[in-house]
């Protein structure tokens, strides 16, 4: 790196000085903390959002000269009104841990990973990947991006990678996520956009829940479906007896992936009985009579054979929705994560169309979002498509986001990225050479991971920029880029009903770990395009930018005057066009005319036939196995839950399977005892959690587990290329007998 850059670079770096500047502090001073030791009293507080999942709860940040020593949930955040779960009020404990990574790390002679300084760290990430381009072309490197960082960090990745160092192929875990919504939202209304509010928890007299476990994995959410006072009936589509189905008036506990045979039998169920709004889909959809002939043969019938659900419940779920003055229907990973994801989500949405549930209050076809900050990667990483909601096989759109950012056209790829799954099949085939893995943890979370370790291996060039040295993924790096983690730096994440929140930096990061979005800033510079990026100079900065690339757009944001106002609004829903007036925690919900985001404004049916089980169970691996989460205090790959002591004493230490009494029965496997669960592909072994949780001839493993995605069968939805995670065919044996 020549020195000028460097010198520039410096600059970059971390404010060495300090944490906080002042104005960030909201309320100084009068916290009345009479018996707590003087160095644990806070002398200021400030807000923040939590950066585990998509809920986006409020938090306030209590402040010591600067610093954070404590939180609690904000009172006056319209999202959770003062509550928040085990994984909020214990956010700031994962900072602490030992694992951190406190300085680049990179692979010596001897093959061991050992300590580094930044500027060799960035020289050698420059020109490895350069080298690699050279010999195979601008193509023969990809990037992996995330959910979990503002989207103010991600614009930045996305603009950098594909703008700045010319790669084509740029994905992330969304796609592992919310990439089936995304497509299905698409299709039928135009734009990626979940229509709804939290409002809509309250307000809305029959709630259906499909493959969503709110109670675990959105447990604020849950909350404000308690917080509902018009008696609501709520009714929980799941395989599973979870803990959301236990609380419901109704469980449906449907075959395993049958999802779309029982929309469809609703749906004609409806249609037959003259239960649907006429004139809702004569004004505002595209395409009714075509579906009406589709669903006419999945009669009562043959609906309940093939969802195992007697007729008389199908009935009983179909008079709920025509009865229900308000029905809304919340999906979440149970729809996504399937081989035929985007036709069973859309064969939600066609629920709610005919029945013109949608727009009005406590109604619409509503995708629960996963990580903090799923929804902001949908608009603005830059992987799936091109800033803010445009498309890269455009040329107007090329053209209008060259003049946004002053680029030049020419440098926007023309192409769509490859799929996360596509970009693995690249590593395998030897056309992927170098990989930047940012903030997912690919060698824990990837479908499939018989395959991981060798396709990493594969790699001429891995680099992993994480919070963590030692994530299962770092474990295979060249380069491990440290990095600072929420409340470490700046930014905005987008929670599941559209809100922008504010994150603010309240604590230091670690030794030399850095903020992503400097750790970008320091690779732009040496890369030699970081004239480029010369407006990117903050968060802030940024925020403007990303506001500039949304006016037009379905996701116009350009009424946001910046930081301070989403502050003191307490976060702000897209869209909020200029000249829009908003007041402070409004909650918005869309679509309350009837006009979607086609040119015509009309929602479109979309519909097919239903797909076979990629695989099936057999006599050898009789077990249909479902994977999710196992609890609320445990988050995914356990990189920064396992680091809190309280947390840990939330959840199971050892993995576990949950299997039926019959099944554990018939298999001579006792309550807690250790077992074999094997797939085709690999195997684990697990407590047996004895329990009518699942159905006999289903498992379940949650995914907090490092080998949980040994089992997993490398499926895919054709249209969103969302990986299919909760079916694969096992075995289970009691250990020994294995
Ligand atoms: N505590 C905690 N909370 C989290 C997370 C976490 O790791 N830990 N992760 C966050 C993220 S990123 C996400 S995406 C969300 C996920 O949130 P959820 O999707 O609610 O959680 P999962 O447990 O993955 O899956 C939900 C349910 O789908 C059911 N299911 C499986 N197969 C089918 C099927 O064929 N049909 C139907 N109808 N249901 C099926 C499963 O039995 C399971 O109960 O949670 C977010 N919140
Ligand atoms: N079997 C099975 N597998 C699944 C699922 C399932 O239901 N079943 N669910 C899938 C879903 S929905 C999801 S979303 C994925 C999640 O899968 P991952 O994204 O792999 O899971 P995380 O553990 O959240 O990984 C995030 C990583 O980012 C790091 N990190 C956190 N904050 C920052 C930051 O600010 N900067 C940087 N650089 N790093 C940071 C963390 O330390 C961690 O290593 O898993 C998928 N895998
Ligand atoms: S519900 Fe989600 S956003 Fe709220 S505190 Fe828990 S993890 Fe954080
Ligand atoms: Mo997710």
């Amino acid at each position: 790196m020549s020195s000028s850059i460097l010198e520039r670079a410096k600059t970059l770096l971390r404010d060495p000085s300090g944490v906080l500047t002042q104005d960030l502090v909201r309320s100084p001073g009068g916290f009345g903390l009479g018996q707590v030791p003087t160095k644990l009293k806070p002398d200021a507080v400030t807000t923040s959002v939590c950066g585990f999942c998509s809920t986006g709860c409020g938090l306030d940040i209590h402040l010591r000269e600067g610093r954070a020593i404590s939180l609690s949930p904000a009172t006056d955040y319209p999202v959770n009104l003062g509550i928040a779960c085990p994984k909020g009020w214990e956010a700031l404990t994962p900072l602490e841990s030992e694992d951190r990574a406190t300085a680049p790390l990179m692979r010596d002679a001897r093959g061991k990973l050992a300590e580094t300084d930044w500027e060799t760290a960035i020289q050698t990430f420059v020109d490895r990947m350069k080298a690699i381009q050279s010999e195979h072309g601008k193509d023969s490197v990809a990037f992996i991006s995330t959910g979990q960082i503002p989207s103010e960090e991600m614009a930045l990745l996305g603009a950098l990678a594909k703008f700045g160092m010319g790669m084509v192929h740029g994905d992330g875990n969304t796609r592992q996520c919310m990439a089936t919504a995304v497509v299905a939202y698409k299709q039928a209304f135009g734009f990626d956009a979940p229509p709804y509010t939290y409002k809509d928890f309250e307000e809305s007299d029959v709630l259906v829940f499909v493959g969503a476990n709110p109670c675990i994995a959105h447990p604020i959410m849950w909350e404000r479906v308690c917080k509902n006072q018009r008696n609501p009936k709520i009714i929980v589509i799941d395989p599973r007896r979870t803990e959301t189905a236990m609380a419901a008036a109704l469980h449906v506990p449907l075959r395993p992936k049958s999802d779309l045979r029982l929309f469809y039998g609703l749906a004609n169920l409806l249609i037959e009985r003259e239960w649907i709004d006429r004139e809702f889909i004569e004004a505002h959809t595209l395409g009714f009579e075509e579906f009406r002939r589709h669903v006419a043969r999945f009669t009562l019938e043959t609906t309940a054979q093939d969802t195992g659900i007697a007729a008389e419940q199908l009935e009983q779920l179909a008079s709920a929705i025509h009865q229900g003055q308000r029905v809304s229907f919340w999906w979440t990973m149970g729809v996504n994560q399937s081989h035929e994801g985007v036709r069973v989500a859309q064969s939600i949405i066609n629920l709610a169309l005919i029945t013109g549930n949608i727009g009005k209050p406590g109604t619409g076809a509503n995708s629960i979002t996963g990580q903090c900050n799923a929804m902001g990667s949908r608009l603005f990483s830059n992987t799936t498509n091109l800033l803010g909601g445009h498309d890269f096989t455009n040329v107007a759109h090329r053209n209008k986001i060259a003049d946004v950012l002053g680029i030049d056209a020419t440098v926007i790829p023309d192409r769509n990225s490859w799929a996360y799954d596509q970009i693995m099949e690249g590593v395998h085939r030897g056309t992927i050479k170098g990989l930047w893995i940012i903030a997912t943890n690919t060698a824990h979370s990837w479908i499939n991971q018989a395959d991981v370790p060798d396709l990493l291996g594969k790699l001429d060039f891995l680099v992993v920029q994480d919070m963590y040295r030692n994530t299962e993924t770092a474990e295979h790096a060249d380069l491990v880029l440290p990095a600072a983690g929420w409340a470490e730096k700046d930014g905005t994440f987008i929670n599941s009903e559209r809100r922008i929140g504010l994150i603010k930096k309240v604590a230091r990061a670690p030794g030399d770990a850095l903020a992503d979005f400097h750790i970008f800033k320091l690779i732009a510079e040496a890369w030699g395009c970081g004239a480029m990026f010369e407006r990117w100079e903050s968060p802030e900065a940024v925020f403007e930018i990303l506001k500039s690339v949304s006016a037009g757009q379905p996701c116009d944001i350009t009424g946001i005057e910046g930081y301070e106002m989403l502050e003191s609004h307490r976060g702000i829903q897209w869209p909020l066009p200029k000249g829009q007036p908003v007041k402070p925690r409004s909650e918005r919900r869309l679509f309350a005319n009837g006009r979607f985001f086609h040119a015509d404004g009309k929602a479109r049916f979309l519909f097919e036939e239903p797909q076979a089980l990629p695989e099936p169970t057999s006599r050898r691996y009789p077990f249909l196995l479902l994977t999710g989460r196992g609890s609320s205090s445990q988050w995914h790959t356990q990189t920064r839950t396992s680091k809190s002591a309280v947390l840990r004493k939330l959840y199971a230490e050892e993995p576990y399977v949950e299997i039926s009494p019959d099944d554990a029965d018939r298999l001579g496997i006792q309550p807690h005892s250790w077992v074999t669960v094997r797939s085709p592909r690999g195997s684990l072994k697990a407590r047996a959690f004895v329990t009518r949780v699942v159905r006999p001839g289903q498992v379940f493993v949650p995914m907090h587990y490092a080998k949980t995605n040994q089992l997993t069968f490398p499926a895919f939805d054709p249209y969103s290329r969302q990986p299919a995670y909760k079916a694969a065919s096992v075995s289970v044996e009691p250990l020994g007998r294995a």
